[in-house]
């Protein structure tokens, strides 16, 4: 207990066995996601309970996002005494030939370790944009992430138990804890279909950029499915079930990460059959450089650059509009450093005479799938906004 909480302060509690057992320190107690989280001072908290923050488009220019420009998404309670010494991950379910428990050593020690760069980004990144607005965290664009994840290949640990032919869908089981309260609720629990858990890319992770991964994130194990929605990617794992149905726990029916099968009008009320799971996300991109408001000297050429990306596809085109979209010029774009990671982008960008422009920004993926201008399909639950991203520039003579 004492060792968990000197874990989460990260120095040890000196006169900590002095504390009366149920005890909680002023630190847990503290609402400053900078020092609870070690987050960036600009990063926007949109609720605390549960804990939800998101970074602007400028404080994730890094190619590789630094932990304290990652967003926080979270459904309940962060699990707090966690020991990694006894914590196990087991995989059963009716699809399962056996039922297996690895410590967080078993799977360091018995299965090859793999780092891959990926992208997570919530299903509701760009909720706030929806109208008539959709109920849940108005995220804006920063629900999105791109870091390096390191740890066993879901697809080793299946191997390991063994997978009946009739499997469908993997679900997870996390340690967080449900908001009421109440030990028995499950917070949330989904998964992926066997086809992306049998990617490559597709972790059950330990490690996040080269460290233990950080405690909101998911502290000591989760899953990374990079390209879906991050509900996918479990955090806090203990338990992965192999079902013979499409997965069932909360927060996988309903409305839940799901959208309407075909286009709807605005405020449209969608019965549950016609929803159908979100799997890969869509084509985005975001600049972030310069912050939007810049300010530029006539006659200098601005650089602007960015990330695009594209769920299960690769981006193969990336544009720009400096005149509210008439018009587009293609700029630079890098290679994904493994597949579902993030691309770079840039740009010289001239800007004709003193005055005010916006940047647009404009991805299209590998099946010539381009970013809408505008806020796309209206959905009940506002997922899935991949309208282009914009910055305001001024020009300003010296
Ligand atoms: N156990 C658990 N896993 C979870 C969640 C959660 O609330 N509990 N939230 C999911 C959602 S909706 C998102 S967008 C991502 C956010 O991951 P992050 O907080 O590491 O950025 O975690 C997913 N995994
Ligand atoms: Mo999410």
């Amino acid at each position: 207990m004492l060792a968990s909480l000197s874990t989460v302060i990260g120095t040890n509690i000196v006169f900590g066995e002095k504390m009366e057992k149920d005890y909680e320190p002023l630190f847990l107690q503290d609402n400053d996601p900078q020092s609870l989280f070690g987050k960036h001072a600009e990063m926007t908290t949109l609720n605390d309970r549960p804990w939800n923050i998101e970074a602007k488009a400028h404080l994730l220019d890094d190619a590789v996002t630094p932990e304290d420009r990652m967003f926080i998404r979270n459904n309940g309670v962060i699990p707090r005494n966690i020991d990694p010494e006894n914590w196990t991950l087991t995989i059963e379910g009716e699809s399962a030939q056996n039922q297996k428990s690895y410590t967080l050593n078993d799977l360091k020690t018995k299965f090859k370790a793999y780092t891959y760069q990926l992208t997570l980004e919530c299903g509701g990144n760009g909720r706030s944009e929806f109208n008539p607005p959709a109920k849940g965290n108005q995220w804006t664009i920063g629900a999105v992430s791109c870091a390096n994840w390191t740890g066993v290949r879901l697809k080793d640990l299946l191997a390991d138990v063994g997978v009946n032919g009739d499997a469908v869908y993997i679900g997870y089981y996390g340690k967080d804890t449900h908001l009421s309260g109440d030990p028995n609720k499950v917070v949330i629990s989904r998964g992926v279909p066997m086809d992306k858990a049998m990617q490559d890319e597709t972790l059950v992770a330990f490690a996040m950029n080269g460290k233990d991964i950080p405690l909101a994130h998911g502290y000591p194990l989760r899953l990374v499915a990079g390209g879906f929605p991050a509900s996918a990617s479990g955090k806090w794992i203990n338990r992965l079930v192999i079902r013979n149905i499409v997965h069932d726990g909360p927060k996988m029916t309903g409305t839940a990460y799901r959208v309407p099968a075909e286009p709807v009008a605005p405020g449209t009320e969608v019965p549950e059959e016609m929803m159908k799971i979100i799997e890969s996300m869509p084509v985005k991109s975001l600049i972030t450089y310069p912050k939007s408001g810049a300010i530029v000297k006539e006659g200098q050429s601005l650089e602007v650059r960015g990330h695009a990306w594209a769920g299960e596809q690769s981006v193969n085109e990336m544009d720009i509009s400096i005149d509210f979209g008439a018009t587009w010029q293609r700029v630079r774009l890098g290679r994904p450093k493994n597949r579902l990671a993030w691309q770079r982008w840039s740009a010289d960008v001239k800007l004709p005479q003193k005055g005010y422009y916006e940047v647009w920004a404009r991805a299209t993926d590998s099946n010539g799938k381009s970013q809408p201008m505008v806020v796309p399909g209206w959905n009940p639950k506002g997922y899935l906004n991949n309208a282009c991203h914009r910055i305001a520039v001024k020009v300003v003579t010296v």
